[in-house]
């Protein structure tokens, strides 16, 4: 068993690892995540993940109802898992929470992608309790400074290709697009793609290929992502950035600033509004239906999938389904009473596949969409989604420490 594979199974039992192995894997993975872009091309199927907050019980059950990231034991999970930020403060174990994550990427980088979030960020940690936390299990705030200079090289998003518009394993109700699923994959009820989407007008006409592959009387731009690609990204969207190459060039490597781009990608959140206002966490935007649409339209885009806000159904759809908030912390702070979610977003097996370009582009759109108004933009109805809906994990799984963390779960 190598060093990292122990590692692996200490921080699985929550127990942190020695400081000058902490130092080592953090160094390890900055070397990693140096080699990836700003925003990460991940490939369906995929688990996308929201907030966790240093819940570790909660991350294991995850795991659990998720299906776990592949172990050398196992043949092949086929699963990877995309989390979206959030990984520290609030809860008692961010800091097993988070080295395992780390861990488990450099073991597989491939089959995890870790994004920023709000919380990988200096300033709120020292509020939150991350900087506690490793003080107080360390004696030292070293450890904290590893995992910060980490946090400075995490992604900002990822862009998911190849998902399936079909439920896989399938749905035994035709045409179903949704379905929810309890934490020992029960159903809990099912959508149907008629009905939430409007029909496109009729010069889509009998076009009745998947959204993106050309047959849907959408741009062309968009063979090998069947069902549109779909935007990970922790917050939401900024003013300043109208398509995803603009994220690419963002210098990432760098603290939380405390406004521009990278900001608002990390600290903005959608709401009903029109077009862009003010957020009252005093960071980032709201945002509203149309600036979605109009982005989703321009970058060949079915769906954004962000965290960032508690959801007390684990998961909620806005905007004709254009975007969804995740979000993987149950009970959140151990006293919200809310259930958590993951999206699974199954692979396409159409036979389209997924191609790369040379400039590493891969299947996307021009994106030159002129004078465009929202509502000429039609929607596409974007992947099958399956959301597993979990629970805390049971109270004799966790040693529970007896201080209640601080009551401010806003931002
Ligand atoms: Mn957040």
């Amino acid at each position: 068993m190598s060093d990292l594979d122990k590692a692996i199974a200490q921080l699985r039992a929550c127990r942190p690892i020695p400081e000058p192995q902490v130092r080592e894997l953090c160094h390890r993975a900055r070397e990693l995540l140096i080699e990836e872009g700003n925003v990460v091309t991940v490939t369906a199927p995929v688990t996308i993940c929201g907030d966790i907050h240093g819940q570790f019980h909660d991350l294991m059950e995850l795991f659990r109802v998720g299906g776990d990231v592949p172990d050398t034991n196992y043949l092949f999970m086929g699963e990877s898992h995309s989390l979206l930020g959030d990984f520290v403060d609030r809860g008692f174990y961010s800091l097993e929470s988070f080295l395992l994550l780390l861990c488990l990427k450099v073991r597989y980088p491939d089959r995890m992608t870790l994004i920023r979030g709000n919380h990988e960020s200096r300033q709120i940690t020292t509020v939150y309790g991350f900087y506690d936390e490793c003080l107080r299990k360390y004696g030292s705030a070293n450890v904290w400074r590893y995992c910060c200079d980490v946090f400075d090289y995490l992604a900002l998003g990822a862009i998911v290709l190849g998902a399936s518009n079909t439920l896989s394993p399938p749905s035994d109700v035709d045409n179903v697009e949704i379905e929810v699923c309890d934490q020992n994959g029960g159903l809990i009820s099912r959508f149907p793609r008629q009905g939430r989407m409007p029909q496109l007008d009729n010069s889509s006409g009998d076009k009745t290929g998947p959204p993106g592959s050309g047959a849907s009387g959408d741009s062309s731009g968009s063979v090998g992502n069947p069902a549109g690609a779909v935007l990970c990204v922790h917050g939401g969207l900024s003013p300043l950035i109208d398509t995803v190459d603009k994220i690419r060039l963002i210098d990432r490597k760098q603290e939380v600033p405390h406004e521009g781009a990278m900001c608002d990608l990390l600290w903005s959140d959608p709401d009903d509004i029109d077009g862009w206002g003010l957020s009252p966490r005093g960071a980032g935007f709201l945002f509203g239906a149309d600036i979605v649409k109009v982005f989703n339209h321009r970058n060949d885009l079915s769906l954004i999938a962000r965290a960032h806000q508690l959801v007390m159904e684990g998961f909620k759809e806005m905007f004709d389904a254009s975007i969804v908030t995740v979000w993987s912390a149950p009970n959140y702070c151990y006293r919200c009473g809310n259930v958590a979610a993951v999206l699974e977003l199954s692979e396409d097996s159409s036979g389209w596949g997924v191609f790369s370009r040379s400039n590493g582009d891969v299947g996307r759109s021009s994106g030159l969409m002129t004078g465009l108004e929202p509502d000429e933009v039609a929607p596409k109805s974007g992947p099958a989604r399956r959301y597993r809906v979990f629970q805390a994990a049971p109270q004799d799984s966790r040693g529970m420490p007896a201080k209640k963390p601080v009551a401010d779960y806003f931002l």
